[in-house]
């Protein structure tokens, strides 16, 4: 047995939350834990995935005296709807996302808010998509690029640009199975179009287009989000950072980021560090003013500018109850409603700044990129304006907190294991000293870990739990969105301590090249990068995706993007291993098509594993790594 008792455990995190949801008695808050009592048992139907509310003549639920719905849908049509339902829905928020990012590139100016912090890399893409460079301002060329990026949502004709990234051999399979994603905003409205009342109601159809769906947000809005954003605000280096709950500091004004985009946490992340406004923070009593972060949101300003975490998904009300909140400030996407009430019990304001994300009980600020100076400015404002209105006799901070280092872009993996085998670098380093280390066994391989927490699951305990596993087995992981939060806050990204729990090979591999374990590759939209990632390696290696010892995983996940996401992954090659059940259950020939030997895995030769049992579910992740090494005879 291992000690990890430097790690923070989850009793500890549990200790600490037990201590925040007495404040919440106290003030008599609401809080998930309570409602999940509240809304538990769930309904069976909707658990299957076979209840059916498409058209007014229903709801029908399928059942063994009622097998198909008024229309004449049998069960299977009705599950595969309600997945590819599912799916469009992340696929849209996902992309929308990108699109936002494409509009704020448009907005970039020399002096400006936005400005190219990557031109490198704008060019690089520039010429990837075959816009001539030469001689243009850089400027003129973001505007360009912004524009033939925003095209991709809608053109009438052709597929995603990036696809081309991708092996031959992985767009040959696209194409093959009539899945290669066109325009994105098309790929989400024929979705809804096939799922309508009286449309598709054949199970593999209606899966196939899952996948196209998906592939339209991995291989085109996400990976456009993720990139962009790097042209923007700068690609993602190597940087230190702290995480879990004790980041917030009591004598601080704090603000809190939650939510994906970063275009406002940018703004506020420079705003909050305007010697004018830490003078005005310290002019009301406060020491100083502390930016933290929750979700994704905070994984994007984490990764640039070494802005703690203080939390994931479930810990979004904890920062709140820690009565220490000035404000918490909120853009899209995994943003409970919840905060509105609950902030009213505190004197935190709650401010909601996007048209696309409206919550009861907040202050909305529209932000946009032409004025977000001013609306970053004035949020920090109001927020140090509120530090006099706390309730000391509620101030607490539970002291959790972990050293984490964070800011594993494709680029920054690349460079810091190439550093460690050639002297002589190319522009942007390779995967090839990855490959070798694989290939000799020094690591056996690697898990691209991500997504939610999930009430389902005792929070943080999957991610963690098999990440020790993993690592363990030499097994190296790369992560992002909430189960990368989990992994800081738990202190499997701080190298020196991450390391004495690593198998011997991974242990030496971290040591030469100075990485933690756990490596944090961002944001939700970022899990593009690990599609990078994979396709080079398997590029590198001169081998398929499907071939490489890699898996993906999201042992906890939640939310519609993340059944986008497990599409694409799958579609790329890779096997993917849930921990909660996608809602297919209902249906033996969609569990088929999605989790079979005979269904998605002929398509593009990977599949989903579903298993409820987290042990289980790892120890079925080192076999098909250890599956995949047999196969190649390494
Ligand atoms: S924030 S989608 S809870 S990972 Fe990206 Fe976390 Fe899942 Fe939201």
């Amino acid at each position: 047995m291992k000690d990890w008792a430097s790690l923070t455990t989850i009793e500890e995190m549990e200790a600490a939350t037990n201590s925040l949801l007495e404040t919440a008695k106290k003030v008599g808050a609401d809080t998930w834990q309570q409602r999940v009592k509240n809304q538990t048992p769930h309904c069976g139907f909707g658990e299957s995935g076979t209840c059916c509310r498409i058209c007014s003549m229903g709801p029908c639920r399928i059942t063994k005296k009622a097998p198909r719905g008024i229309c004449g849908c049998d069960v299977h049509g009705i599950v595969a709807r309600n997945y590819l339902m599912f799916t469009a829905g992340g696929a849209a928020t996902h992309s929308d996302h990108g699109r936002e990012i494409m509009h704020t590139l448009y907005q970039t100016r020399e002096g400006g808010n936005y400005q190219v912090k990557d031109p490198e890399k704008l060019i690089r893409i520039a010429k990837e998509w075959g816009v001539e460079t030469e001689g243009k301002d850089i400027y003129d060329l973001a505007h360009e690029m912004a524009e033939t990026g925003l095209l991709e949502y809608g053109k009438p004709f052709g597929t995603q640009r990036f696809l081309k990234r991708a092996p031959e051999h992985t767009q040959q399979l696209w194409h093959d199975a009539g899945i290669e994603p066109r325009a994105i905003d098309r790929e989400v409205s024929q979705s809804m179009h096939m799922t309508h009342m009286g449309c598709s109601s054949l199970a593999e159809a209606l899966i196939r287009q899952s996948l196209r769906a998906g592939l339209s947000d991995g291989w085109g809005g996400s990976m456009m989000g993720t990139e962009f954003s790097d042209v923007m605000f700068g690609t993602p280096r190597p940087i230190d950072t702290e995480a879990n709950i004790g980041v917030m500091e009591k004598d601080n004004v704090n603000i809190v980021v939650h939510g994906h985009d970063p275009s406002l946490s940018e703004m506020i992340v420079y705003y909050a560090s305007d010697p004018e406004m830490i003078a005005y923070a310290k002019s009301m009593g406060a020491k100083g003013i502390t930016i933290s972060g929750v979700c994704c949101t905070s994984n994007e300003v984490a990764m640039r500018h070494g802005i703690p975490m203080a939390g994931n998904y479930l810990n979004q009300e904890n920062v709140v109850l820690t009565g220490a909140c000035e404000a918490i400030v909120v853009d899209v996407q995994c943003i409970f409603p919840a905060l509105g009430p609950l902030s009213k019990c505190f004197h935190t304001k709650f401010i909601t700044t996007s048209p696309i994300a409206r919550i009861p009980d907040s202050e909305f600020i529209q932000f946009s990129a032409e004025s977000a100076g001013e609306n970053a400015k004035a949020i920090v404002k109001m927020a140090i304006e509120n530090f006099k209105n706390r309730k000391p006799e509620l101030v607490n901070i539970p002291n959790l907190k972990q050293k984490a280092r964070v800011g594993y872009s494709v680029e920054a993996i690349k460079k810091v294991l190439d550093g460690v085998a050639n002297s002589q670098l190319d522009e942007f380093g390779t995967t090839k000293p990855l490959v070798e280390c694989v290939h000799s066994g020094v690591l056996r391989g690697a898990v691209a870990m991500v997504g939610c927490n999930n009430p389902k699951v005792r929070p943080d305990t999957a991610h963690i739990g098999l990440m020790k596993k993993m690592l363990e087995n030499d097994i190296i992981v790369i992560t992002t969105g909430c189960s990368a939060q989990a992994a800081a806050k738990a202190g499997l990204m701080d190298p020196e301590k991450a390391k004495e729990y690593c198998g011997a090979g991974l242990k030496r591999v971290c040591e030469l090249a100075g990485i933690p374990p756990v490596l944090h590759m961002g944001s939700c939209v970022d899990i593009s990068r690990m599609m990078i990632l994979a396709s080079d390696i398997a590029k590198d290696w001169g081998i398929n995706i499907s071939q490489v010892p890699v898996v993906g995983c999201a042992p906890e996940w939640m939310s519609e993007k993340a059944v986008s996401i497990g599409n694409y992954v799958v579609a790329t090659g890779i096997e993917t291993f849930l921990g909660v059940d996608p809602y297919s259950k209902g249906s033996e020939e969609v569990t088929r098509l999605l989790q079979g030997e005979d269904g998605v895995k002929e398509w593009v030769e990977a599949k989903f594993v579903v298993d409820t049992d987290i042990d289980s579910l790892g120890d079925k992740m080192i076999a098909c790594i250890e599956a995949k090494r047999a196969a190649l005879g390494i």
